[in-house]
């Protein structure tokens, strides 16, 4: 039997994707696991203290519950990142080799990292941005996960790890806040709707990123993970696209359902990483080697939010 270990399990992808597992394979087949112990009462599986840099800690886990597949999601994003580069470096890209290693020695069965639209630069075409391409990172959660993909590509070639990947665009979720990202400001302004606020925007009007609904970031992964092993032909990371659009037509999308809305430009250093990365993404390997398709559109997003944000305010 498969049994799943998710890291950073309470973050703002953890806890969609955990719970996604839990309802696909069972609360037995999963373990989630966080830095932060108050998180364990979020969960209706197993879940276990870990600080992703302790090895020997992470090795008992696997050992103790007969893990074989590691979703290995904890990381400081790309805005949190740069007020602390150096240990950002080290918690990226250790705790990915502490995974990578023991995937290696134990043989698990299969290992998810999640890479990002942050591995691209200002040298990379900005417009349906290929799978190959320049990238010139320019933050250091840009850097560490585009060596990061290195490193999976590597563990696949020399010890044949099935590792798998996705370059997640912003993801936008109302269940669980994110952190640090340049793209959470498409989910604050939900929020911030909802209560009657003006809006703050950190970004400019114009600054087009490619985004996702977290329901199609969920399908992404574990359609990833479910296909066969030799569809699987990129081992760094898959360009998975959805959504693309500004400040400005977010804006306008929830203006539909909320006509008094507001919103207020005042961009911070948020604004020089965001326009570093592309506008919008070529999918195209996602889609033919793997059957990739989203199903949201901006405003089914915005309405599908709205009726449950509010719901839960
Ligand atoms: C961030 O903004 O840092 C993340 C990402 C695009 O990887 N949401």
């Amino acid at each position: 039997m498969e049994k799943i270990l998710v890291t950073g399990a309470a973050g703002q992808l953890g806890t969609e994707l955990t719970q996604a597992l839990v309802e696909k394979v069972g609360a037995q087949a999963v373990v989630a696991s966080d830095i932060n112990e108050r998180a364990a009462d979020r969960f209706t599986c197993a879940f276990e203290v870990l600080d992703v840099l302790d090895r020997d800690r992470m090795e008992e886990i696997i050992d103790a519950h007969g893990v074989t597949q590691v979703y290995h999601l904890a990381a400081i994003l790309s805005a949190a990142g740069e007020k602390n580069p150096l240990f950002t470096w080290d918690l990226n890209m250790k705790s990915l080799l502490n995974v990578l290693e023991l995937a290696r020695e134990k043989q698990l069965n299969k290992i998810y990292w999640p890479s990002s639209i942050a591995v691209f630069g200002p040298g990379t075409p900005m417009v349906n941005t290929p799978q190959d391409c320049v990238m010139d990172p320019t933050t250091v959660y840009g850097i560490s996960k585009l060596a990061g993909e290195r490193w999976c590509a590597y563990y696949n070639k020399v010890y044949g790890v099935d590792v798998r990947s996705i370059r997640y665009p912003g993801l936008i979720s109302y269940k669980a806040a994110p952190g640090g990202g340049t793209t959470d400001y498409a989910v604050e302004i939900y929020h911030a709707a909802l209560k009657g606020e003006t809006f703050p925007c950190f970004l400019e009007k114009g600054t087009y990123l490619p985004m996702m609904y977290m329901p199609d970031a969920i399908k992404a992964t574990l359609d990833l993970m479910d296909a066969p092993e030799e569809n699987i032909k990129v081992r760094s990371s898959y360009n998975v696209g959805a959504l693309s659009f500004d400040p400005e037509g977010i804006y306008e999308s929830i203006k539909k359902y909320i006509p008094e809305f507001e919103i207020e430009y005042h961009p911070d250093f948020r604004q020089d990483i965001a326009n570093s990365w592309p506008d919008s993404i070529d999918d195209s390997a996602a889609r033919e080697q793997w059957g990739w398709e989203p199903e949201y559109d901006l405003d089914t997003m915005t309405s599908h939010i709205l009726d449950n944000l509010k719901v839960e305010k």
